[in-house]
């Protein structure tokens, strides 16, 4: 077989961002673009001569025409080894956990994660270290800056490569492993979780619906829960990984989630719901009647975690996104446990969890994880929200009623403004920027300006420090707004805000969160003009 080595130039905007390079699926099947930015990965990690690689994605449409790229880029590179998931399939907690458990030097993976897949939809693409975890700021920065000096990329001439076949071929001097995607995965739920004591749960007759939305996570619930847990088929729907996640939007949120929350907010609902996204890191918690926030979730898992065996012996520390609720920090102080707080995106986590100073991580947007991989981990989350249900024997709603009473209640939503007019998103945040000096002190539709500036991460383990990470505003009596440009959207700018404030009487704990934020809402409104200036009188969508 033999090598060849393209010609190409640098193509403009691959540049990675909250997590690897997101674009139109169009876009990435355009001739080069993707052999650039592969050659761009492989150049900014210093070359892959002698490597061993993990790659895999979310089956979403161009998943295996990708791979198939990839591996012959990766061969005509001097790679030792690729290990592929079966059929091109590999969740994103799934390959973290391969890269870790096979010291592998790193992989790549494909998936635009929650967002929708198909021919006219995203796809993405994204490096994870050897320690499993994405790429941090200094590495993507390199591989960005190759992006634009690209001067040629190598290939190999290949025929069919096999991706179905579990075993070992070759693939000129590379060695290209078939795994199954699922098994090393559920050995280490194992390794975590009484699965006794969730199997004796499920005999009880305590019901469950999970609900995969036609993304990756199928395969992994059916074996995980219905075949090793007993739990009866059917509790997982949507089971079967499709190219275009069935025309849906595999984001698991009450709006994208919408059948799954009709189903435990109907007649009969089940006792447990869940769902995950696209590329299996994210979930969503619903009990029978009772919405479970992430933010709130990752505090309740921060405090009950020690009833799972994985994590019996305490938490070293809890870590979550800045625009993440305080939560957790509260949980945190009580238990007298390091919190930490770190810019949005898995990436900031991965220093934490090496150095050994966080145990448990999460994100107000559904992505909850620990220490046993170095991404987000949906299923986990599932997991270990039943192995503590198991041992609590109490409902979700109770648990949350309990948590509630016992630290008070962070009444957090995050309203989502999408394909805004990029400039015009620009000037809002530029305008934010601009009053920031001026800000406290003054009163916006009511409420007094406590502090108001724009959050910037020193990393306690590296010293490195990202700025631009989100315009705060706090208000007097611990109410918040976070305003942030999405990082992962493919068409405009998305405007996310965040927003949050801590009730802690006792007879203010079950309100609607809208209303209960409303003036918090109002303020974000009149400070930031967002009306005014982006032409939108409502959020698309509202979580
Ligand atoms: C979003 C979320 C962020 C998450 C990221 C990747 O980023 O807000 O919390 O880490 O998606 O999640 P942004 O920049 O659009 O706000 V996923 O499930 O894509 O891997
Ligand atoms: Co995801």
């Amino acid at each position: 077989m033999t090598t060849q080595i393209v010609s190409t130039s640098p193509i403009e905007g691959q540049k990675p961002g909250t997590s690897g390079l997101r674009k139109k699926t169009k876009v990435f099947m355009q001739p080069h673009y993707l052999e650039n930015y592969v050659q761009a990965i492989f150049d900014g990690i210093d070359g892959i001569a002698g490597k061993t690689l993990v790659v895999g994605g979310d089956g979403r449409y161009f998943n295996d025409k990708a791979i198939g790229t990839i591996l012959r880029m990766a061969a005509a590179n001097g790679a030792a080894k690729c290990i592929v998931g079966q059929g091109g399939l590999l969740s994103t907690p799934a390959a973290s956990n391969l890269i870790r458990k096979r010291g592998a030097d790193g992989g790549l993976i494909l998936s635009a994660s929650h967002n929708p897949g198909g021919p006219d939809e995203d796809f993405g693409l994204k490096y994870n270290g050897p320690n499993g975890g994405p790429a941090n700021e200094a590495v993507t920065e390199k591989i960005f800056a190759r992006t634009k000096a690209i001067e040629a990329y190598k290939i190999t001439e290949a025929g069919h490569i096999d991706l179905e076949t579990i075993g070992t071929a070759s693939l000129a001097d590379m060695a290209i492993e078939i795994v199954d995607p699922v098994a090393d995965y559920a050995e280490l739920m194992e390794s975590l979780f009484d699965f006794a004591a969730i199997s004796q749960l499920f005999e009880s007759g305590f019901t469950v619906c999970f609900d995969a939305m036609h993304a990756i996570t199928g395969p992994y619930a059916k074996a995980i829960l219905e075949d090793r847990l007993g739990a009866p088929a059917g509790t997982v729907r949507n089971g079967t990984p499709l190219p275009d996640f069935g025309g849906g939007h595999p984001d698991p949120n009450p709006v994208w989630a919408k059948e799954l929350m009709q189903t435990m907010y109907g007649d009969d609902a089940p006792d447990f719901g869940a769902a995950s996204d696209g590329d299996g890191d994210r979930n969503m918690i619903v009990g029978s009647h009772c919405y479970v926030s992430p933010s709130d979730s990752l505090a309740v898992l921060t405090d009950l975690a020690h009833r799972a065996p994985g994590y019996a012996t305490g938490l070293a520390g809890v870590a979550r996104s800045m625009p993440t609720s305080a939560a957790a920090d509260r949980v945190a102080e009580a238990k007298g446990i390091a919190a930490f707080e770190t810019p949005t995106g898995w990436k900031f986590f991965g220093n934490l969890l090496d150095a050994g100073r966080a145990t448990i991580c999460g994100e107000e947007s559904a992505g909850t994880g620990s220490n046993h991989v170095r991404e987000k981990d949906g299923l986990w989350a599932v997991l270990l929200w039943l192995n503590i249900l198991a041992v609590t024997q109490k409902s979700v709603l109770q648990t949350m009623a309990d948590h509630w009473k016992k630290y008070g209640r962070n009444y957090y939503s995050r309203h989502d403004y999408e394909a805004v007019d990029a400039d015009a998103a620009n000037g809002l945040m530029d305008a934010l920027r601009g009053q920031l000096d001026t800000l406290a002190g003054q009163e916006i539709a009511g409420l007094k300006v406590t502090s108001a500036d724009e959050f910037s991460y020193n990393d306690p383990v590296d010293g490195s420090v990202s700025t631009g990470q989100g315009i705060r505003i706090g208000f007097e009596g611990g109410g918040r707004v976070v305003f942030r440009l999405s990082g992962t959207g493919t068409a405009g700018a998305t405007l996310r805000v965040y927003l949050e404030r801590l009730e802690t009487r006792p007879d203010h704990l079950d309100h609607d969160p809208q209303t209960a934020l409303a003036p918090i809402i109002a303020a974000a409104q009149e400070v930031a003009d967002i009306h005014g200036r982006t032409g939108r009188g409502a959020p698309d969508v509202i979580t």
